[in-house]
């Protein structure tokens, strides 16, 4: 599918402030994909979708994950995750979307887990770096994205889980599996 007609696709599933993040992630992931070398069309595509649930009611999300594949144990989590496996599974139903690295991409943009692909951590990096976020620690984030992808990736998963720690919020699994994971790259091995 070409960018355009994913847009297209995209649009009417998002309010116009979220249709606009959706363009950021999309021109940064191109960005990193080209930094980094992987697929530019791969990590836009997915960049485009990879909020593509992000509006679904919360019952129609709760009855995707029941009847699919996706863990169960995801209800026991924060809502606001829901919508990243989720939308994987509408690109591929509505729109034959079934390229594996770009569902995997979309799926894992929010936690995270361990093992990520290039792909899956430069959307989770986009996601987080678009020009239009600015929260504490987010220069250095953006600083160490213009060297090293795995480091940038650790340091937006360590920010995530500290702001949702400082709230006293529950953390899903796949994200501390991200952070060691990630860890074991960035400090070698402790
Ligand atoms: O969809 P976006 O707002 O663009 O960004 P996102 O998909 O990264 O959603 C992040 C939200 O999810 C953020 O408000 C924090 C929240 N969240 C809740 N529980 C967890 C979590 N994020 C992670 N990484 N892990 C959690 O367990
Ligand atoms: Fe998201
Ligand atoms: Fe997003």
């Amino acid at each position: 599918m070409d960018k355009n007609e994913a847009i297209k696709k995209v649009k009417p599933q998002l309010t116009v402030k979220r249709f606009e993040h959706t363009l950021r992630v999309a021109e940064t992931a191109v960005e990193l994909a080209e930094r980094f070398q992987v697929s530019q069309d791969k990590a836009e595509l997915a960049a485009i979708f990879h909020d593509y649930a992000k509006f679904r009611p919360v019952e129609e999300m709760r009855r995707i994950i029941l009847t699919s594949p996706l863990p169960n144990d995801l209800l026991f989590y924060h809502q606001e995750l829901w919508h990243a496996p989720v939308g994987a599974i509408l690109v591929k139903e509505e729109h034959g979307i079934q390229d594996q690295l770009v569902l995997g991409a979309i799926h894992n943009h929010t936690t995270g887990k361990a093992h990520m692909n290039k792909l899956e951590m430069i959307v989770l990096l986009a996601d987080y770096i678009e020009p239009g976020r600015s929260f504490p620690g987010l220069d250095e984030v953006r600083n160490m994205a213009k060297e090293d992808l795995t480091h940038a990736c650790w340091l937006s998963i360590r920010n995530s889980i500290q702001f949702l720690m400082g709230k006293g919020s529950r953390i899903y699994p796949d994200t501390i599996h991200a952070y060691n994971d990630l860890t074991r790259h960035v400090n070698g091995g402790y």
